[in-house]
């Protein structure tokens, strides 16, 4: 195909006579017809249905010309015009359809399944402000809307319509379509359901508005705030909404096909994602009696079809409904889950593994398990936690259910599309092949004492941090040193991530350098975060990073060492620069917390080296990489949930024993902090740390520091340093989400 032509055809002019916006818009057909010719017709018999709230999936133009083949002779069409493919990017708005982790696994995961070739579709919902907008102002975060659906863009308006009844009225939805290309392979669908009803002017001031008018609001916010009760009834709309339109829809294809409804299983898997889509279970159970099974065989057969991963031990997110909102919203679905919960008891008496509690709520993941054939952890020391510890009565019941689906990423986009010069280097030392099998970057190792092949990585994350430096220079007005190290934490703002952490090391340096001591080299530490808006003291964190950004970067004995920058609105679009510059990444959170993390993962591949505690797939880095090539510290996971046991950690006597904590502490409400800061904030976070700290910072904060240190003193050795790097590179393949997803058809799907 004539790629130039075809652009000219839809511009009706010359390439170099459009401006960015025209070009973007042209690409963006030409990419959905092309996609559209990779839709597989006859589709197989069996067919995969990734149910999840998330799908974080970033912008799309450059990712999907990457995977139809066509980006880099369209980058040649543009530069001979004199236009640049990033400029043309920055026209391209990022929907935000998640918080983090978990959304974007669920958008990794899609170019995976088609990139090989298999047979799913995910299904979610089609939030229109997605996750809010972040804004910093007097120091404080502020959140605002975040629309990004325009009158020509991604989403795909369809057919399909289906009624979602609540109690006391019925909505009529409509799905709407993503195209997912595969690399070089097939292209499928994100399915995103919405309703017409919906009313974006009714978002006044910020993010508020009328959270009972569920016809107007039902799919405004992804997770609207759930500080109060009007908003957890909303979130049980929400998913109640999007499972509901996805059991429709696979029945729908099912039955089509052929399907019996006695032989669902032979037709669809549903893997659950976490428990927001929880409510499938019933749902199904409920329209096949409708559609005239007998109560026993549904539920049987829906057993047979569910899947549930599970993406978290923190009890505070482990979904419990209140059966009252369940009767309030969709009381459809409470004699079902009545059924699902007398059964369980009839066979089990242990109460710690009923459905409905003593106090009227229904676990969401004790349904999954029960009446879901497979559960899974994301990396394996989350996958032995939750077998021992947190699920382990319900792996006494089923021990076969339980396994292990370690996360991974899509090299695609996280290194491939975001750093191009360091693909470009790979591929001229290895080859391709890596690009679909991603083991092959195992044969880097060989270059590991090449000195010009550890030159030129350097040179390559020179150049990146180069990049990162102009990009938050133009966009936050930030100044940055790219001959300092730069050392960065971006994630959802957490106290079990320990951003606190991190910024107490920052006090710490500080005051060193006050007194003195300087680094060998200056040090940027990076955060980039978002906290959630009814999440007081994850805001008082970021409150505490801005002024500390104001009081170090604006003092003239300490600038030239040390820098603080919080990055606005963290999201995929400035990840994909953040990564490629890093040098160290920062992946600290309390042991056992993380379930796996995996921006520890495109750090990594991306040549950054790893400060971590032994969490999530931090072990799995770990024990790929060595001892030497990465930075491991803090009490271990078994530790950490001894404290807990036996509830013997103080805070308090860690911060009277040790000068270092006090000083890192009492400077919260210094002063100096005082005057860029406001009092109940510092004062609140201070006394959270002193009283509480739940999340155990001070036991492991000598230990950070001494190890911190290690690694700025090993990065002086650029070479030994450069190795380090490589060894990483080399031992992230890995983490290709193309594995995860082999694992999860050939022990759960069975495609
Ligand atoms: C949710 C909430 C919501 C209520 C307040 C506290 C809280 C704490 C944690 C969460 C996380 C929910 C599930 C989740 O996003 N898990 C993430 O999943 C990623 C993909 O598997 C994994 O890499 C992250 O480690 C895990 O935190």
């Amino acid at each position: 195909m004539d790629l130039q032509l075809c652009l000219t055809e839809k511009l009706k002019k010359a390439v170099s006579d459009s401006s960015n916006e025209e070009l973007y818009f042209a690409l963006l057909e030409l990419v959905q017809e092309l996609a559209q010719q990779k839709e597989v017709q006859n589709e197989s018999k069996k067919k995969l249905y990734y149910i999840s709230a998330e799908f974080l999936i970033g912008k799309l133009l450059s990712n999907n010309m990457i995977n139809l083949g066509i980006y880099d002779e369209v980058e040649q069409i543009l530069n001979a015009a004199g236009k640049k493919i990033s400029e043309i990017e920055e026209v391209e708005p990022e929907p935000s359809l998640g918080n983090g982790g978990l959304g974007r696994l669920a958008a990794c995961f899609l170019d995976s399944i088609a990139t090989l070739g298999l047979n799913g579709d995910g299904v979610g919902l089609n939030y229109h402000f997605g996750l809010f907008q972040q804004k910093f102002e007097d120091n404080l975060q502020m959140e605002c809307k975040n629309p990004w659906i325009e009158e020509k863009g991604w989403l795909q308006k369809t057919e399909v319509s289906y009624p979602v009844s609540f109690k006391g009225f019925t909505l009529q939805s409509r799905m709407y379509d993503i195209s997912v290309t595969g690399y070089q392979n097939r292209t499928n669908k994100l399915h995103l359901f919405d309703v017409e009803t919906v009313d974006e002017s009714i978002v006044k001031e910020g993010i508020d508005f009328d959270k009972e008018e569920i016809a107007k609001n039902l799919t405004l916010f992804l997770y609207p705030d759930d500080s109060d009760e009007e908003g957890r009834l909303l979130r049980v709309y929400q998913q109640y909404f999007m499972v509901s339109n996805a059991a429709q829809l696979i029945l729908d294809e099912c039955t089509a096909k052929g399907c019996t409804l006695h032989d669902l299983p032979e037709y669809a898997v549903i893997q659950i994602n976490d428990t927001h889509p929880t409510m499938v279970i019933p749902e199904l159970i409920r329209l096949l009696v409708q559609r005239g099974l007998e109560m026993d065989e549904a539920i049987d057969v829906v057993s047979k079809t569910c899947a549930y991963t599970n993406h978290t031990i923190l009890a505070e997110a482990l979904e419990k409904w209140p059966i009252k909102y369940l009767k309030k919203a969709v009381p459809q679905l409470v004699p079902i889950i009545e059924v699902l919960d007398d059964k369980v008891r009839r066979k089990y008496e242990d109460e710690t593994t009923a459905i409905i509690d003593k106090e009227d709520l229904v676990h969401m993941a004790h349904i999954d398990i029960h009446y879901g054939f497979s559960v899974n952890g994301v990396a394996s020391l989350h996958t032995d936690i939750l077998k021992e510890t947190e699920l382990h009565n319900f792996y006494k019941l089923y021990p076969e259910k339980f396994q292990n689906k370690t996360n991974g990423i899509t090299f695609r986009r996280w290194l491939m599309h975001c750093n191009p010069r360091l693909n470009a280097l790979i591929s001229s030392l290895i080859g391709d092949a890596y690009k679909k099998d991603a083991s092959h970057l195992k044969e880097l190792v060989k270059f590991r004492k090449d000195e010009t092949v550890l030159k030129q990585l350097l040179e390559i994350k020179m150049q990146n941090k180069q990049e990162l430096k102009r990009y938050l220079k133009e966009t936050q007005g930030l100044e940055l040193d790219e001959n300092s190290v730069f050392d960065i934490q971006i994630k959802r703002l957490h106290e079990y991530k320990r951003q606190q952490l991190n910024a107490l090391y920052v006090i710490h340096k500080y005051l060193e350098i006050k007194g003195g001591k300087l680094p060998k080299r200056p040090i940027t530490v990076i955060f980039g975060a978002k906290a959630a808006p009814a999440y007081v003291i994850a805001k008082d964190i970021i409150h505490l990073i801005l002024c500390l950004q104001e009081i170090i970067n604006q003092d003239p004995d300490v600038n030239a060492y040390l820098k603080v920058v919080m990055v606005e609105n963290y999201n995929i679009t400035n990840a994909e620069k953040l990564i490629p510059a890093c040098d160290i990444s920062e992946q600290i959170s309390l042991a056992s917390k993380e379930a796996s993390g995996t921006g520890n993962m495109k750090f990594m591949l991306n040549g950054a080296v790893t400060l971590g505690t032994e969490d999530g797939a931090n072990v799995e880095i770990h024990e790929l990489v060595g001892d030497d090539n990465i930075y491991i510290f803090g009490e271990t996971s078994d530790q950490v949930i001894a404290h807990y046991a036996k509830a013997d950690y103080v805070s308090k006597e860690y911060y009277k024993k040790d000068p270092d904590i006090q000083a890192a502490v009492d400077f919260i409400l210094s002063d100096q902090m005082l005057k860029v800061g406001k009092e109940k904030n510092l004062k609140r976070l201070q006394k959270e740390l002193l009283s509480k700290d739940w999340f155990m910072t001070f036991p492991d904060f000598q230990e950070y520091v001494k190890t911190k240190e290690q690694a700025l003193a090993d990065y002086e050795n650029r070479l030994a340093w450069a190795e380090k790097m490589l060894v990483n590179i080399s031992q992230s393949g890995y983490f290709s989400s193309d594995r995860t997803i082999e694992e999860y058809n050939r022990d759960i799907w069975n495609l």
